[in-house]
């Protein structure tokens, strides 16, 4: 193969403000004479994401001010970085290639200092485009606004990237950054299940919806806008009995990523929800985390539940249908 050397840059200056009422915009460009001839990213997939975010705004953001701990009253706008994605030569199925995040304040400037959320500088969530791939990890601060981490993607196609951190000063942000797979995506569409229980390796994970008002559980298909309690409730597979070994992960009973299916994923495709405290271990429900989630708009969404048994993470996966 041959060596390449140019090095291309997709850049990508999004920010999403995701607290009451921030005043929000989210624009891609990509910047002139950075991309050479075998850029992976085609400009016409970096253009269409201002309307659709915006749109899509309201719900996931009421969704998650509930969560997060900003001082921002509604109408205010946030000072908002931007987040520019740099790999050093394309990406190919398979093969470990690192990556940079570069993270500027509004006047083009490094962003020096980060706060530390869910114990972590920057979270990186990556999916592909048809939400069949997941994977989150934990860029490391380089210093002068750069993250760095390397990882593989298994097949060929579109992936985003969204980087959820909170530069000193301003609100918590998630951008989305594109990225391609070099090769023939393969054509066939994922399978998708709304099967409420699954297993995954050793553990069966069963998903319900509530109401969080009132404290019966029943099968529900959550409502646009209306807050709901998503219950993920984990078992031995082995014995069929309720784990009694969960732990904390990223200082909370677990992590919850949700992505509405789109064509298009943009950061306003993204929630992040935050686990409410774990039982303790003796109560009949330490088997169970709950998350208070709030669907922005009618459609099909991925949960992506992470939790911590015994130090072991288990990813379980569900698809949830919500209606308008
Ligand atoms: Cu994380």
């Amino acid at each position: 193969m041959a060596k390449v050397s140019s090095k291309f840059v997709v850049s990508v200056v999004a920010g999403l403000g995701i607290l009451t009422g921030g005043g929000i915009w989210l624009s891609r460009s990509l910047m002139p004479g950075t991309v050479p001839a075998q850029a992976q990213v085609e400009p016409t997939s970096q253009s269409n994401s201002a309307m659709p975010s915006m749109m899509h705004h309201n719900g996931s953001g009421s969704n998650m001010s509930n969560m997060e701990q900003d001082n921002m009253s509604p109408g205010q706008t946030a000072p908002q970085a931007t987040a520019q994605l740099s790999v050093k030569a394309p990406v190919f199925p398979g093969q470990s290639f690192p990556l940079t995040i570069n993270i500027k304040d509004t006047r083009g400037q490094p962003v020096k200092a980060f706060e530390i959320t869910q114990e972590k500088l920057m979270h990186l969530i990556i999916v592909s485009d048809d939400l069949s791939f997941f994977e989150h990890i934990h860029p490391t601060f380089a210093g002068n606004g750069k993250f760095e981490v390397s990882t593989a993607l298994p097949q060929a196609g579109q992936y985003e990237l969204f980087s959820d951190f909170k530069p000193t000063g301003m609100s918590h942000q998630v951008t989305a950054l594109p990225l391609k797979v070099v090769g023939n995506p393969s054509t066939t569409s994922p399978q998708v299940s709304l099967a409420r229980t699954k297993t995954f390796g050793t553990t069966t994970v069963n998903l319900s919806l509530s109401n969080p008002t009132s404290k019966s559980v029943e099968p529900t298909m959550p409502v646009v806008g209306k807050e709901v309690m998503v219950t993920f409730d984990l078992k031995d597979k082995a014995t069929g009995r309720p784990v009694s070994n969960l732990q904390p992960y990223l200082g909370t009973g677990g992590h919850l990523v949700i992505l509405r299916q789109s064509p298009q994923l943009t950061a306003a495709s993204y929630i992040h929800a935050h686990a409410l405290p774990l039982a303790s271990a003796t109560s009949s429900d330490s088997s169970q985390v709950n998350f208070l989630v709030a669907f922005p708009q009618a459609g099909r969404y991925k949960l992506w539940g992470q939790f911590s048994r015994g130090g072991q993470i288990v990813i379980s996966d569900f698809w949830v249908e919500v209606k308008a």
